[in-house]
């Protein structure tokens, strides 16, 4: 079993689709282990973007991503964090392949709807930046023996 962190992004909570991701998600068959409505401070979008600092498009993303709430889960499964990009789609909306909840729902690389870990050692590190320890629920749900 491997962990995630997945966050929806201003734009998914304004366009109302927290429900639609996270329904996905459940249905795919991935566990939810914790989650956190919040607003991003500028301190905490630049630890979570730090490996764009510098480049062009890293101020508008920390205005954007600061803009409004997020709803910020940890999500675990075989293979999760691969899985969940693959579900997510690539970053620019019209490169993702159709299914994908950026083809799907989003048309700008800029407002792409929700963010996912793209490695074992960011998923660590972005859980930690959200999350405290404690708030991570262990659980077991029937569909462990399932899926
Ligand atoms: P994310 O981190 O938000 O899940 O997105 P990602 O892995 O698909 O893309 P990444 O390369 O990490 O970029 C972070 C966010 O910055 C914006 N971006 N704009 N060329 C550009 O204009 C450009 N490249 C990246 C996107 O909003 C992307 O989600
Ligand atoms: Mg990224």
């Amino acid at each position: 079993m491997e962990s995630t962190f997945l966050m929806i992004k201003p734009d998914g909570v304004q366009r109302g689709l927290i429900g639609e991701i996270v329904g996905r998600l459940e249905r795919k068959g991935l566990q939810l282990t914790a989650a956190k409505f919040m607003v991003l401070d500028d301190k905490l979008a630049a630890k979570h973007y730090e490996e764009h600092e510098g480049k062009p498009f890293y101020p508008p993303l920390i205005a954007f991503i600061t803009s409004g709430p997020v709803f910020a889960m940890v999500w675990i499964g075989d293979r999760a964090i691969e899985l969940t990009r693959a579900m997510i789609g690539k970053t620019d909306a019209l490169a993702a392949a159709p299914g994908t909840i950026r083809s799907d729902f989003a048309v700008h690389t800029n407002f792409n709807l929700i963010h996912g870990s793209d490695t074992p050692e960011n998923a660590a590190r972005e859980i930690a930046l959200y999350f405290k320890p404690e708030e991570l629920i262990d659980y077991d749900r029937s569909i462990q023996h399932w899926i």
